[in-house]
């Protein structure tokens, strides 16, 4: 059923005009550079989805609460076992806040900045991530505010010289940054952000775990992995799982946060971050809006399809994004009891963003595509408008109902354009309780 309406939508795509298609060029150029890689529609291999709505045993999911009785945990399940693995904890016990910057006159006067140290075992020489927060001034308190992981570490997000300077992996090393590091990544435009009423808050993902295969001796796998026993498991949890656990500490100081509006926190992501971000608000249902932007592979991109970035090649140039587990699939994307797809209907019916890049076909947008498409259905059971969309749109021509889809012209990366359209997707959803 699922299958033949996957080659409907193939077909409506290839016949729609007005609807997003790759540049023939570009495809052939990189179809040239890696002739191992499809970048080629033509050949992407038949392909049938897991139906959201039919469990693993055959029991069709008719009303909302055989959904949240047997699908979603049985999903969410498969998840854990098959590809980001499992955390070995949830909230450490001992986790303690310590607020060690406030200054409510921020940026010309216009921010308020609070840098909290989220101590996971409640020790200040034990594993730690900075929190880094802006919350506008001349906005009614307490704030709706975007959450998001950061690459380069706190400083690099702007020049005010005030963000404390913490050490950054660098080539396997923790490495102090200098002061001519600060605001290099131009990835979050804070003032953007606060201009519109939101806060931002942000951490290095560097501080939960570094980003190398090495990262098991690091971080919170350190601190934690001696919880599953003598050795890890085959499910035990990757640094993608890590990151987005992460992300969920950082929710759990912003509930204690009387600024901050702790029912409306966006979690979002970029990339290898985008992947945590949809596995963050995947699993923790507090996240009111999640947005993924350019995740691909292992994010929002149906791995089924084979187009672009596949589980053997991210397993081989990151293996330690996910549990041992995935490894099994690398070129047996057809026994992946699950595909992305199960991914966006575990968010529902909380609304969710996907953004991808005309020249960013890596990430396959189509497959991005058809994964938020495959949700709907599950939006729909739970009472929602879903994807308002039948075919891809067209570029820069966002669409936007529980599900909110776009693609911009350009390549991979977190631009104001894909700033802009999430916040335009928040106001809607927050629309009157902002
Ligand atoms: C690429 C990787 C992608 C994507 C990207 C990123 O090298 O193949 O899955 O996550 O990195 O995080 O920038």
């Amino acid at each position: 059923m699922l299958w033949v309406w996957v080659m409907v939508m193939a077909q409506a795509v290839k016949g729609e005009p007005s609807g997003w298609q790759p540049n023939p060029e570009l495809v052939k150029r990189l179809s040239e550079r890696r002739p191992d890689v499809i970048y080629d529609e033509a050949k992407v291999p038949p392909y049938t989805l897991p139906d959201p709505l039919i469990c693993f045993d055959g029991t069709k999911v008719t009303t909302p609460q055989l959904w949240w009785q047997k699908r979603r945990p049985e999903i969410l399940e498969a998840f854990r076992t098959h590809m980001y693995g499992r955390a070995p904890i949830a909230k450490p016990p001992g986790m303690r806040f310590e607020i060690f910057d406030l200054d409510r006159n921020a940026l010309n006067g216009r921010a308020t900045r609070k840098q909290v140290r989220l101590l996971f075992v409640g020790k200040p020489d034990g594993p730690s991530m900075d929190l880094l927060i802006y919350l506008p001034n001349d906005a009614q308190q307490p704030v709706p505010i975007f959450l998001l992981l950061n690459f380069f570490g706190n400083h690099a997000v702007h020049p005010d010289p005030a963000i404390h300077l913490k050490p950054v992996w660098l080539a396997g090393q923790l490495v102090a940054p200098t002061e001519r590091a600060r605001g290099r990544d131009p990835s979050i435009p804070v003032e953007k952000i606060l201009a519109r009423g939101y806060g931002v808050a942000t951490a290095y993902y560097g501080d939960i775990v570094p980003d190398f295969p090495d990262c098991f001796r690091h971080g919170v796998f350190a601190t934690f992995d001696h919880l599953f026993g003598e050795k890890r498991w085959p499910d035990a949890w990757g640094a993608i799982g890590a990151w987005a656990w992460g992300l969920s500490r950082a929710l759990d100081y912003l509930e204690t946060d009387p600024d901050v509006d702790a029912k409306r926190v966006v979690v979002l992501g970029h990339s290898r971050l985008g992947k945590a971000s949809l596995w963050a608000g995947a699993q923790d249902e507090r996240f009111a809006i999640v947005i993924s932007n350019n995740s691909g592979c292992g994010g929002a991109a149906l791995s089924k399809r084979k187009f672009g970035e596949t589980v053997a090649l991210i397993n081989r140039a990151f293996p330690h994004w996910f549990c041992d587990n995935f490894k099994r699939y690398g070129d047996r994307e057809e026994e992946l009891p699950v595909d992305q797809h199960l991914l966006i209907a575990l968010i529902a019916p909380r609304p969710v963003y996907i953004a991808s890049a005309d020249e960013d076909l890596w990430a396959d947008p189509l497959g991005e595509f058809l994964a938020a498409k495959a949700a709907d259905p599950v939006y729909k059971l739970l009472g929602t408008d879903g994807l308002p969309a039948t075919t891809m749109p067209p570029l820069n021509k966002p669409v936007m109902g529980t599900i909110g889809y776009h693609i911009r012209s350009g390549g991979h990366a977190l631009t104001e354009y894909d700033w802009e359209r999430s916040m335009d997707f928040a106001d809607k959803h927050f629309k009157g309780t902002k």
